[in-house]
């Protein structure tokens, strides 16, 4: 449901916004800070989505992912700058029962996924962050948010490119054929498959920047060197600098900083000393500094329109790890939304006076 403060230009055409599957009802939460300070974009207020979806890979707990994330306090730890933010519940599936390619040998349960995916709707008035779930949910919040906003960039922080083609994949597994389904230049080289018909290619390859690569197939290479895209590889971070490399994707994708940024993050790009909590992990990542720069930074654009924090799955790993994992998703979050490290006061902020301070309670010093 499209909730109070969303003001939504095009709610016809994306209706069912932010569909509820166990019909939780979550109230805002309000917040005094002016968002007119912190976002350009026009939009008011911050929708979270949880999309718990497993079938785009093989690990089947990163549907924990936005349950576990919830539960790490997200809403109250990402306040930051925001007037009010909506907790629009999970995005309810219906899976196809059997949908193991008996029609199709190429994606893998693209019937189950087509179906869930369709309803990754985003919302034209809010600031949408997309919790997963494997990275085959931006297939669909990619989809939603280039109809809602149709001028979108994309900067893609992973350490796999996600755009194989169903024949390139080694794995049939959709997680890695993400952008193959968005891109409007491969087109011509994707198969129809069942159950994904709906989805059209909705960004150009030069409207894409990748930060963070380090283990990509070869077709995925071919593609990006063939369209020539923006990709920026953990030893172009190396070399050149995170700030710089970010610096030049945004540049390359958003030259006057006037379009909307779709920021799909997922939480392998970081070292797995950082986030050891998911499923396709590659040695050698961003650091924790550098994935928090990198949102910090997008947040500084005021443009961030919508978020994907993707393949958290916290049944992987000790305790410990799972801990560390979320509370750095939830970082990552937090400083996308515009929340500082360097520290920050309500507008209206004052210091209080002693006799103010000491009005509603005794302190225990002076018991
Ligand atoms: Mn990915």
């Amino acid at each position: 449901m499209v909730s109070k403060g969303c003001k939504s230009s095009v709610s016809s055409l994306l209706s069912p916004i932010f569909q509820s599957s166990k019909g939780v009802k979550h109230a805002p939460h309000s917040f005094g800070k002016d968002f007119s300070t912190v976002n350009k974009t026009g939009k008011r207020s911050v929708g979270i989505l949880g999309v718990p979806i497993n079938r785009g890979q093989t690990n089947p707990g990163v549907l924990y992912g936005p349950a576990a994330i919830r539960e790490g306090d997200l809403i109250k730890k990402i306040k930051g700058q925001w007037h009010e933010i909506h907790d629009h519940g999970d995005l309810g599936f219906d899976y196809v029962p059997e949908d193991d390619c008996a029609d199709q040998p190429l994606v893998k349960n693209s019937h189950s996924l087509g179906r869930a995916l369709q309803k990754t709707i985003v919302s034209a008035g809010e600031v949408c962050i997309v919790v997963g779930g494997d990275h085959s949910l931006s297939t669909g919040s990619i989809h939603g948010h280039s109809l809602a906003e149709p001028d979108i960039c994309l900067l893609w922080i992973d350490a796999h490119a996600d755009i194989n083609l169903p024949m390139t994949s080694p794995s049939g597994n959709m997680h890695g054929m993400v952008l193959s389904f968005c891109v409007k230049e491969l087109r011509e080289y994707m198969p129809q498959i069942p159950g994904l018909e709906w989805l059209k290619p909705t960004i150009s390859a030069k409207n894409i920047a990748f930060i963070g690569l380090r283990d990509l197939d070869a077709g995925e290479k071919y593609i990006i060197d063939q369209l020539n895209m923006t990709a920026y590889s953990i030893h172009d971070v190396d070399k050149h600098g995170l700030p710089e490399v970010l610096a030049r994707s945004m540049d390359a994708i958003n030259p006057r900083g006037n379009r909307p940024i779709h920021l799909s993050f997922d939480v392998d790009s970081l070292d797995p000393s950082v986030t050891p909590s998911t499923g396709t992990r590659v040695a050698g990542g961003l650091t924790f500094r550098e994935g928090m720069y990198i949102v910090e930074e997008v947040a500084n654009t005021g443009m961030m329109s919508a978020m994907d924090l993707v393949e958290v799955n916290p049944t992987i790993g000790t305790q410990a790890d799972k801990e560390r994992t979320i509370d750095c998703a939830i970082r990552l979050v937090g400083g996308a939304l515009g929340k500082k490290r360097e520290g920050e006061y309500p507008q209206n902020y004052q210091l209080p006076t002693v006799e103010e301070f000491l009005k509603d309670k005794k302190p225990a010093i002076l018991k």
